[in-house]
């Protein structure tokens, strides 16, 4: 971040698991475990990921890793009537919201099984039994398309509201000041989910934007803003869920910043040690959102080395397996490639389609 801001970070869980006494909050130990798994499971299914890739196995792959509190702790404030717009590191909502490994592995391999059936880049995910938008590439598009959806929502007097995730770069496209400005005009209640993890593939935030930070930005909209710590499970699920009552009482949306870092690479297409010094990422490896909140439920007496043991063992069982059956699975016809988005396959998608086809034979 920029230097020179003056909007407080909210932070109630220090980097050695400390709970600070100022959280009054309504965080039970069940739902802590179940946030652990769900971190656990998306750092785990990440890496494997990042592996196979490397393999050749699969195309491509993104990760959330360090960034795992800010997804899954938010999905843990929502209700499962609210409407999901995720960048590419959202995968913990899903997770959150019961997606399987499998489901999830079926579309990092862009096999029949995926929902989407390889028509996406991996990491493009959506399900739309769970209220999740599908990912879109270009950068800050689903901004308008979540105001829009919050708007709706007002208009039908819903009890909803809807959530978009993006990253700090994504604060810098005309999209973002459409959606916002449209979203703070109507009072639309929508959530604007900023994962500030300090780059946009290789442009540090201090190359991106003048101000102070993103919150500063909501301001300027006439909107509430936030900064929280997006690596503190306690201190993201509060600002989500204040955030949603706020919505709800026709308060109009609110803009969140959640600070954080990108441990890993961007994508698999990228090599962060052309840009960035690795005695930084050493530094946020000690505020990694899992090992704050594994230390917390230590503390607490509520985890040890043989759950964690059980609990590796378990996830990276489950992950095999469904690797295999991946695997296993035949691609989608290849005709899907130009059906079911048209209801007649326009002349040229059809000519590319045949070209393809003769190719394969
Ligand atoms: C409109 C648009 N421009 C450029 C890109 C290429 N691109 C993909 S991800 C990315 C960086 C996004 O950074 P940020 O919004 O901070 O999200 P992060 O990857 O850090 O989570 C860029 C420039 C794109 N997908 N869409
Ligand atoms: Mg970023």
């Amino acid at each position: 971040m920029n230097t020179g801001s003056q909007i407080p970070t909210l932070q109630y869980l220090d980097s050695q698991g400390h709970l600070s006494a100022n959280y009054k909050g309504t965080l039970t130990i069940d739902t802590l475990l179940k946030g652990y798994r769900v971190m656990v499971l998306s750092r785990l299914i990440d890496e494997r990921m990042i592996t196979l890739q490397r393999q050749g196995v699969i195309t491509f792959a993104m990760s959330a890793l360090g960034e795992e509190a800010c997804a899954v702790a938010s999905a843990a404030a929502l209700n499962l009537e609210d409407w999901i717009y995720p960048q590419y590191r959202e995968a913990g909502v899903l997770f959150w919201r019961g997606f399987k490994p499998i489901q999830y592995i079926h579309h990092m391999f862009g096999d029949r099984e995926d929902l989407i059936f390889g028509r996406q880049m991996p990491n493009h995910f959506g399900a739309r039994d769970l209220n999740v938008v599908t990912v879109s590439s270009p950068i800050g598009t689903k901004i308008p398309h979540a105001a829009g959806c919050a708007y709706a929502m007002k208009i039908k007097q819903d009890k909803s509201v809807a959530i978009c995730y993006f990253g700090e770069g994504a604060t810098s496209e005309g999209d973002f000041h459409a959606g916002v400005n449209f979203a703070a005009v109507r009072k639309a209640p929508v959530i604007f989910f900023c994962r500030n993890n300090g780059y946009a593939i290789s442009t540090p935030c201090s190359k991106q934007f003048a101000c102070p930070g993103i919150a500063e930005k909501g301001f300027g909209y006439g909107i509430e803003a936030k900064r929280v710590d997006g690596n503190d499970f306690f201190a993201v699920h509060e600002v989500v869920k204040d955030a949603r009552e706020y919505c709800l009482e026709g308060k109009g949306p609110i803009l969140i910043e959640a600070m954080t870092y990108r441990m890993g690479a961007h994508s698999t297409s990228d090599d962060p040690s052309l840009y960035r010094e690795e005695s930084e990422v050493e530094v946020w490896k000690e505020k990694c959102p899992i090992l704050r909140l594994r230390r917390y439920l230590e503390k607490q007496g509520a985890w040890n080395e043989e759950k964690e043991r059980k609990l590796l063992d378990e996830i990276n069982e489950e992950i095999q397996q469904a690797i295999e059956q991946a695997k296993s699975t035949p691609k989608p016809p290849l005709e899907y490639i130009v059906e079911h988005v048209y209801s007649n396959v326009p002349p040229k998608l059809l000519k590319q389609y045949e070209e393809i086809q003769a190719g394969e034979q």
